[in-house]
């Protein structure tokens, strides 16, 4: 009976030797600390949540069973996006603290994807598209990456999770408005110039200051103590509150191939050249403000701001211009994002 008992506890001891011996092994072979680099590059679908506009689409349909268009039928879909898929490169500089944490700060740049914002398409009855005007947009972006990252400490093959905020530095979101059909645009347009045959602008939307969360799950391959190759699927949760829209371009295209700037315009059909986002204002400061853009207006008459010499200057106010922005409440922007990254890790 001893002598099992003896077999038995030497069996157990070996095991849990072994099994110590493994461990140390583990912690001798695998970095304890030092300055971490990563660098990656990554593919991040949009997740698409948000409402970003509406998509009209008009086919000419035929009730009286004649052969000929009488009537339109149209369906209206709502546009759903985000801006924050795309492309991405970063770099993350950090401390590996012990064989389990470390701290990181990257930056990270996104060269987004292009979404369809808005678009009216006409179709005549066989289906074939006629007329449309359709906005599109990307964003630039740089964002700043503290983050905490708690890693298995296992060789060779090492999960890690980690968890930090998004704090977006730089960037903007450039759209591109294009119609083949400018009445689609405004009805105006072919009053005041009915040989205009397209008509294109475009914009530059830039945010307030905002903050995100990403979390992320990955493993390095550890090549050796200090070089590792890693991959990690990340979730990217931001939103940006617009402070300002520029129309940097609004071109009708004539017939002859001549354009005609028409940014100055755009008031008429209620947007502006350039439009500042507010939590809050009240009518009356809206009120001085634009009485001040038509005083600044009636003390320094603009050619610019006439359509047409002859009829007379269309708009009598700077309201909407960049000296005199328009004022609107904020909108806000979806960036989130779902997606891949790889990249190597060098342990210093
Ligand atoms: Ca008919």
């Amino acid at each position: 009976m001893n002598w099992k008992k003896c077999i038995w506890t030497l069996f157990v001891l070996s095991l849990s030797t072994w099994g110590s011996f493994q461990v140390q092994a583990q912690e001798e072979s695998t970095s304890e600390s030092g300055v971490i680099v990563r660098i990656g590059v990554g593919y991040g679908m949009p997740v698409a949540t948000d409402i970003l506009g509406l998509g009209i689409y008009n086919r000419d349909i035929d009730t009286d069973g004649d052969g000929t268009a009488d009537g339109v039928d149209v369906t209206t879909a709502n546009m759903y996006g985000s801006y924050g898929g795309g492309l991405s490169a970063s770099v993350d500089i950090g401390y590996q603290l012990n064989r389990h944490f470390g701290v990181l700060l990257g930056a990270e740049y996104l060269s987004g994807s292009e979404v369809t914002v808005e678009e009216v398409v006409n179709y005549d009855m066989a289906g074939v598209q006629a007329g449309f005007d359709r906005s599109v947009a990307y964003t630039t972006q740089v964002k700043l990456k503290p983050a905490l990252m708690v890693s298995a400490g296992t060789k060779k093959i090492n999960p890690f999770a980690k968890v930090g905020l998004l704090i977006p530095v730089a960037g903007a979101t450039y759209g591109t408005r294009e119609s083949n059909d400018p009445s689609i645009v405004s009805s105006l347009i072919t009053v005041f110039y009915p040989n205009a045959t397209s008509f294109i602008a475009e914009s530059t939307t830039r945010g307030a200051f905002g903050i995100g969360y990403e979390g992320t799950i990955g493993a390095n391959f550890e090549l050796n103590d200090k070089l590792a190759v890693f991959g990690e699927v990340f979730g990217q949760n931001l939103r940006i509150r617009r402070a300002s829209y520029e129309v940097t371009r609004a071109d009708l295209i004539m017939s002859d191939g001549s354009s005609e700037n028409v940014t100055a315009l755009l008031g008429l059909g209620g947007a502006y050249e350039y439009t500042e986002y507010f939590d809050e204002y009240s009518s009356e400061a809206l009120a001085a403000h634009q009485a001040a853009a038509q005083e600044a207006y009636t003390q320094n008459p603009n050619q610019e701001l006439e359509a047409d010499p002859v009829q007379g200057p269309l708009v009598d106010s700077y309201y909407g211009t960049k000296e005199y922005p328009a004022w609107e409440t904020r909108l806000d922007g979806n960036f989130s994002n779902f997606g891949l990254k790889v990249g190597v890790k060098f342990l210093f």
